[in-house]
């Protein structure tokens, strides 16, 4: 063994090996358990950035470690390769997107090889492939078929830089996500996937993603933003006419104690009683006169006038009076509201000016509000009062409710609305999967019938950066022959967001080189879903919303079975540096390649596991880096201490052992039980490393005193903490295995269990006390029975004392923990 650990060496000669043995090839195999393991894929921007090497070091390490555990583990890569930095790339170098990002795919594979990373290769996908996106043509056209992709004339958002079309999610703060650039809106033909369809099931699922974090499934709901709102009739005194309003705040009908109108709604001259018109057409006047924008502004004085007639509240049978209100607008609902000054802030300024009734429905929680000294409107949720049935209920469940019940009673019409739009996926780029439809004068949308598919993205195109999408000025590329009439026409020039192909690559590495279809069906119910997935929490909505959204598509048109991707979710944090995120611009990148060249793999992967729990961010530290490399050493060095002392030694025998001996092993197994909790399902990286460096110091603070009785258990440390090891640093650990006599790899020698016996205290301290009073204590061994207990307790020195002379009435023992002498 050599004395000093040379990283480079170690690293080279294992990922040759595993190489050369496809160490991490996966087979379906029904008779073991399948786990996926599944990082998100990367651009292939360029080369690997710091967030890339804690992601897939965070993956690496389960996949690793169910791998040990005997898990039958699918750990595939692969290229998000489509997408404007291409484009952009091949604009600014006077070359091709498709050379650029081959190349930086080749360059990338390289790096994550050198990370260790335990992939199957035999899966890689880049979606820039023909086999990958000829694919998601044919599921486009069958979405076509179903009326799931259609087109339409919209108002989209615009970045003039990238000169391509946003979706909503791409939009941050009016910016473009990608360059910061300011979006416009421009009016264009686009294409669609009716993701609304599929809005219910999207938000009814998240109540079953229980292995997703709940700030996750909040950004997902308040991004599907389901509403309730409900039409209701209110029917008016003396008439068997009736207005009906629109609300979502059903949850206060109860407040509602008048009607307002908007001046133009159509009963408004009718309602008018005698006495009341000449004041009613003035006012009608008025607000005619007055600046539309301002009528619907919060600060604008809110004014109005009585009509005259009444309606009836239906779920409290109270009259209600009919006002015409300046911000009340016809194009607004039905151009009238139920008014409830109690629980919204315009109709209080207004009931105050009035002098119109109020009624609390809602009070917050813990809380009694009263009317009369109200001094604005409580508009935020609570607990239902005054409200009959709904009594106590939460007003956020009383919404819906309520909309029940006035629907069951004819009194309204329940409406559900969603905040969520349509996906719009037209790109006018070049490098994105060409959207397969033909676009003829006579026929319309014809889509490219399946002789004729796939549509392959032509080369010949020039990159200058003007003129917008490069596609179109290819005329072998547009024109082309309509497949219905033969009459001249334009192929379609849009291309694929590209979050189409991240929307479905997850079920395509289940069988990656299938040639009958997008999937195998059989490999995909093996695989699916993927067990754990692991990103940045930047993905939260955009990505996966449209991965959920793309997987229901796929079952439904029958290709598989599965309805929910990803069972487990992991969002990591960012690496930053400096109190900022690692950013060229701010000069505080640090190179994963330096960091490799330097220490090592192993080291790069510890530190960015080391430094911080997975969810939060992790601050960069020169020192942190250092340290996991000095750590990395010593063990190197423990072991080439040990080393020659272990041959012919065996395990240790439990009941051989010195005291000092069994202390050492109880450290050993509280550690690899300690490391097991942390790592699994729990990810906690840090405190599972913390642990194996405590036991590294336990060893080497014993080894001094050691006799050689207690050699075996010195071995079983070391080794334990080689094995403990493997998933974070597979290089390391495995060469230090080898080393220390074995000929089998740490994967197949298994996830080490721990020893129940082994982990038991040795004695345990209960207190005891007499009449309640603090009086001694006894150690006891930690299975001592309650008899056993009760009489070392009586039996202690200190306790006699205030036993003598009189009679124990009664013995209450807390088990582990105290005896009460009751005495009398
Ligand atoms: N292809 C998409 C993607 O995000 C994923 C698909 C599924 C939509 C890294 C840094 C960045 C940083 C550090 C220098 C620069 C994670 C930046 C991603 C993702 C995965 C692939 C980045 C987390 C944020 N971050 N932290 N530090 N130094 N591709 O190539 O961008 O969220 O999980 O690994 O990232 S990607």
């Amino acid at each position: 063994m050599e004395e000093r650990y040379i990283p480079a060496r170690v690293e080279d000669k294992w990922q040759k090996e595993w190489e050369e043995k496809q160490s991490f090839k996966a087979t379906e195999d029904p008779g073991k358990k399948k786990y996926y393991l599944l990082e998100m894929f990367p651009y292939p921007s360029g080369r690997i950035h710091m967030g890339h090497v804690r992601n897939y070091s965070i993956g690496d390490v389960i996949a690793r470690f169910k791998r040990m555990q005997g898990f039958n583990v699918l750990h595939p890569m692969g290229w998000d390769a489509f997408g404007m930095p291409a484009e952009n790339a091949a604009i600014q170098h006077k070359s091709h997107p498709a050379k650029w990002t081959y190349e930086n795919i080749d360059y990338m594979r390289g790096q994550l090889k050198r990370l260790g990373l335990s992939y199957d290769w035999e899966r890689e996908i880049a979606t820039c492939n023909l086999d990958y996106y000829k694919w998601e043509q044919q599921v486009f056209l069958e979405m076509y078929r179903k009326g799931l992709a259609y087109k339409k004339r919209s108002s989209v958002n615009w970045c003039p830089n990238c000169e391509t079309v946003l979706a909503n999610e791409q939009v941050e703060d009016g910016c473009c996500w990608r360059c910061d650039s300011e979006v416009v809106q421009k009016d264009l033909e686009q294409w669609f996937f009716r993701i609304t369809d599929y809005a219910q099931e999207l938000l009814d699922d998240t109540f079953k993603l229980d292995g997703w974090p709940e700030r996750v499934l909040t950004m997902q709901r308040n991004w599907i933003g389901r509403s309730v709102g409900c039409e209701i009739d209110f029917p008016l005194e003396g008439s068997l006419n009736k207005i009906k309003v629109f609300t979502t705040r059903q949850d206060t009908v109860f407040g509602a104690t008048f009607m307002s109108l908007a001046p133009e709604h159509p009963l408004a001259l009718e309602l008018a009683t005698p006495e009341q018109r000449p004041q009613v057409e003035a006012f009608i006047e008025k607000v005619k006169r007055s600046d539309r924008l301002k009528r619907g502004s919060e600060d604008q004085e809110k004014e109005g006038v009585f009509t005259g007639s009444y309606c009836i509240n239906p779920l409290t049978n109270r009259r209600m009076p009919i006002f015409l209100a300046n911000f009340v607008l016809m194009e607004y609902g039905t151009g009238a509201v139920m008014a409830v000054p109690t629980h919204d802030q315009r109709d209080f300024e207004f009931a105050r000016k009035y002098d119109l009734p109020l009624q609390v429905v809602i009070n917050p929680s813990g809380e009694t509000l009263a009317a009369e000294g109200m001094t604005e409107a409580f508009t935020a949720d609570g607990t239902m009062v005054n409200s009959g049935r709904f009594d106590g209920m939460a007003n956020t469940d009383a919404k819906e409710a309520i909309a029940d019940y006035l629907q069951k009673e004819g009194i309204g019409k329940k409406t559900v609305n969603f905040r969520l739009r349509d996906w719009g996926i037209s790109r006018q780029r070049y490098w994105g999967n060409p959207i397969p439809v033909i676009n003829c004068d006579l026929c319309g949308i014809v889509p490219v019938p399946p002789e004729q598919l796939p549509v392959v993205l032509p080369m010949d195109a020039a990159f200058t950066g003007e003129g917008g999408n490069p596609l179109a000025a290819i005329p072998g590329f547009v024109n082309c022959e309509c497949p219905v009439c033969g009459k001249s026409a334009r192929r379609e020039t849009d291309t694929m967001d590209t979050f189409v192909q991240s929307s479905w690559y997850f079920l395509r590495y289940c069988s990656p080189s299938f040639t009958a279809g997008p999937l195998d069906r059989e490999k995909v119910e093996y695989w699916m879903p993927v067990d754990q997935y692991i990103g940045g929490i930047e993905h939260a909505v955009l990505h996966l919303l449209y991965a959920r959204f793309f997987t229901k598509v796929m079952r439904d048109l029958g290709y598989c079975k599965v309805a929910e991707p990803f069972a487990n979710l992991l969002t990591q944090g960012m690496v930053i540096k400096d109190g900022a995120k690692m950013s060229k611009s701010k000069g505080n990148v640090v190179d994963p390649n330096a960091l490799i060249e330097r220490y090592g793999a192993d080291t790069a992967r510890l530190f960015s596991l080391f430094a911080a729990p997975p969810e939060k961010d992790l601050d960069w530290s020169d020192q942190g880096v250092d340290g996991s490399y000095r750590f990395l050493n010593r063990v190197w060095r423990l072991v080439y201490d040990t080393l020659p002392s272990f041959a012919g030694v065996g395990a240790p025998q439990a009941d051989a052992l010195s005291p000092e001996g069994k202390n050492l092993r109880r450290t050993v197994h509280k550690t690899i039980r300690k490391v097991t909790e942390d790592v699994d399902g729990r990810f906690h990286f840090n405190t599972a490393i913390a642990a194996v460096m405590e036991l590294v110091n336990g060893i080497q603070a014993f080894e001094a005193k050691t006799s050689p009785e207690n050699v075996p258990v010195v071995k079983e440390a070391v080794e334990s903490v080689v094995r403990l090891l493997a998933p974070f640093v597979p290089h390391f650990s495995q060469e230090l295995w080898t080393e220390l006599g074995h000929d089998n790899t740490l994967e197949a020698e298994g996830w080490p269990a721990y020893d129940t016996d082994a982990v038991q205290d040795e004695e345990i301290t209960v207190v005891i006390q007499v009449n309640g009073k603090l009086r001694g204590k006894v150690s006891v061994a930690p299975a001592a029975t309650e008899e056993e207990v009760r009489t070392a307790a009586l039996a202690e020195e200190k306790v006699q004392p205030f036993l003598a002379d009189k009679t124990v009435r009664k013995v209450i023992y807390v088990p582990g923990k105290l005896v009460n002498i009751v005495v009398g």
